[in-house]
């Protein structure tokens, strides 16, 4: 059998990096995760090949090759994995659909032959089994969850690494809070499942082995799900491995109860995490309140966000307007908050109400669902009918949007950060495609760029106070540049 595995495109969108990733001569941010795991539950002797539209193409020769065609998508790429489908069927193959798109919407893809929703450790092997025998179904769906210590260490070798930013491995998944806007447990549970030290050690070897060197994504919605296990398994056996290794960074996501246990955030920035995104969602209590977010109640968020920053570990916040809860003065300080915890990857969105969240449910009996989500909350549309007037609350969020990524306010925000964040390890010397973004940053943002006379008061601030710093000031003037091109096609 020959397996034609084809992930669509993405919009370009704050959560693309497109804009910036090309400084650094690479195509996408990560590879589609889904799809090679998939590949390696395949019957041996299957020949698979994947094409990620992220980073190239198919052409005819692949349609021929291939007996099936296996596509996975977010709702985000629904457009392209439509023109996809279509391709393959004009070619006379067969279309295997799965990943979270399809979960939520499968009835809408009329011409996909067959459907393998939910986790595919579960929903896989009795359609592997269905087709040996000849009699496949249509859809294939589970309502339980799977055993992730027996999934299998992806088959990277699919992968054309260089064109990525980083890789992505999966400690767990489900998890125990309940916010009301979240599908994440609706989707994977309640209770946080786990692969072994053993299954991460492995999927790091492999992607060591394959000549990986840079960053690596670890995809859990709350990587923090089991302290104990992170501190006397995962951890100390993750820093035994990197040594030698300074290459890695890890990246990942997490409660922001992480910043009430200094030894796991020692632990974690010691293990090479050098960058957590958080679910901040809003200062306002009373919006915390409303949807549940009871980790995020009763603390000082900014000192939260300080106490992981001085531990050496950057947060990325994701923030959301169109509570309920929240009045006209919200503009204004979610902006306030943003520059005082120093948060210079800022994603905020209007709030959505995903299938299967407790919200969809709230906001149906309430009459105010308007249409299907467009899968990216970050571009100013929403399928909820808000309290807040939408005019006032569109107007509101496009002001957020065009004050934080103004270049005075973020690298004002990016200044008191690096004053801020505590590195563990810097990096001491500069890849040859670090060196080349940093003459491409020059050009379009030191010299053709708005504004310009920002990222040379922080350039030069870096290099005389802060050197060690220098290659992050230049990083994130880079990232400054995309979340301003998005800004302004959104604004
Ligand atoms: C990593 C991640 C990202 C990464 C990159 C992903 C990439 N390159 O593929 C980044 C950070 C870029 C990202 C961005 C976004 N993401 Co995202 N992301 C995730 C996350 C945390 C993990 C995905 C992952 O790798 N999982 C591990 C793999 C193994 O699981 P999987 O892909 O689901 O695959 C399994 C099954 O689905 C199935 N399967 C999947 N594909 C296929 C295909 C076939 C043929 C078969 C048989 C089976 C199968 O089998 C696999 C094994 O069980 C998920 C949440 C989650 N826990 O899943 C959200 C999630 C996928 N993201 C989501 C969203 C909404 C976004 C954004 C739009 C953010 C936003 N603004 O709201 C952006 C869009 C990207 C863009 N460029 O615009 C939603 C998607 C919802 C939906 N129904 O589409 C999720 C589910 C989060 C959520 N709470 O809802 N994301």
């Amino acid at each position: 059998m020959n397996i034609l595995m084809i992930y669509p495109e993405f919009p370009d969108t704050f959560w693309s990096f497109k804009h910036a990733l090309n400084f650094v001569s690479r195509k996408a941010s990560s590879p589609p995760l889904g799809l090679v795991t998939i590949a390696a539950m395949l019957p041996e002797g299957w020949s698979k090949k994947l094409v990620d539209l992220n980073v190239c193409s198919f052409t005819r020769a692949d349609l021929e090759w291939a007996d099936l065609v296996f596509v996975s998508a977010m709702v985000v790429q629904r457009d392209s994995a439509i023109k996809i489908i279509r391709q393959c069927k004009d070619a006379g193959l067969k279309v295997i659909a799965g990943g979270p798109l399809f979960t939520s919407e499968y009835e809408t893809f009329e011409s996909v032959d067959h459907f393998i929703l939910n986790e595919g450790e579960l929903t896989l092997p009795p359609f592997l089994e269905d087709l040996k025998n000849g009699n496949p179904k249509r859809i294939y769906q589970s309502t339980e969850f799977a055993d992730i210590q027996t999934t299998p260490v992806p088959n990277w070798e699919l992968v054309d690494m260089q064109k990525y930013d980083s890789m992505s491995i999966q400690l767990s998944r489900g998890g125990p809070f309940n916010c009301e806007f979240c599908n994440i447990t609706s989707m994977l549970g309640h209770k946080p499942r786990l692969k072994t030290k053993n299954q991460i050690i492995a999927e790091l070897d492999k992607i060591y082995s394959l000549g990986w060197r840079h960053n690596v994504f670890f995809v859990d919605d709350n990587f923090i799900g089991n302290k104990r296990f992170l501190k006397e398994d995962l951890l100390p056996a993750m820093i035994e491995w990197r040594r030698g290794k300074s290459g890695y960074k890890f990246i990942t996501e997490a409660s922001i109860n992480l910043a009430d246990d200094e030894e796991l955030m020692q632990l974690m920035a010691k293990a090479g995490f050098v960058s957590v995104f958080v679910g901040i969602e809003t200062p306002d209590e009373d919006s915390l309140e409303e949807c549940h977010k009871r980790q995020n109640r009763n603390r000082d968020l900014v000192d939260s966000v300080k106490a992981l920053q001085h531990n050496g570990l950057e947060v990325m916040g994701g923030f959301i307007v169109g509570f309920d809860s929240d009045k006209p003065s919200i503009f204004r300080r979610q902006v306030e908050f943003i520059q005082k915890a120093g948060i210079v990857t800022a994603m905020v969105g209007l709030l959505q109400a995903p299938n299967g969240t407790e919200l969809y449910r709230r906001m149906e009996r309430e009459n105010r669902l308007i249409h299907e989500m467009t899968g990216d909350n970050t571009d100013g549309s929403t399928n909820i009918i808000p309290r807040m007037d939408i005019n006032e609350l569109r107007t509101g969020y496009l002001h957020i949007l065009a004050q934080i990524y103004s270049p005075k306010l973020f690298y004002e925000r990016v200044k008191s950060f690096l004053e801020d964040y505590r590195p563990v390890e810097h990096v001491a010397k500069l890849e040859n495609r670090e060196i080349l973004a940093l003459f491409r940053s020059v050009y379009r943002i030191g010299i053709i760029g708005k504004g310009r006379q920002y990222y040379w008061r922080l350039f030069f601030w870096s290099l005389f106070n802060a050197p060690k710093k220098f290659p992050l000031a230049i990083t994130y003037a880079i990232y400054g540049y995309h979340f301003q091109t998005i800004s302004e096609m959104i604004v």
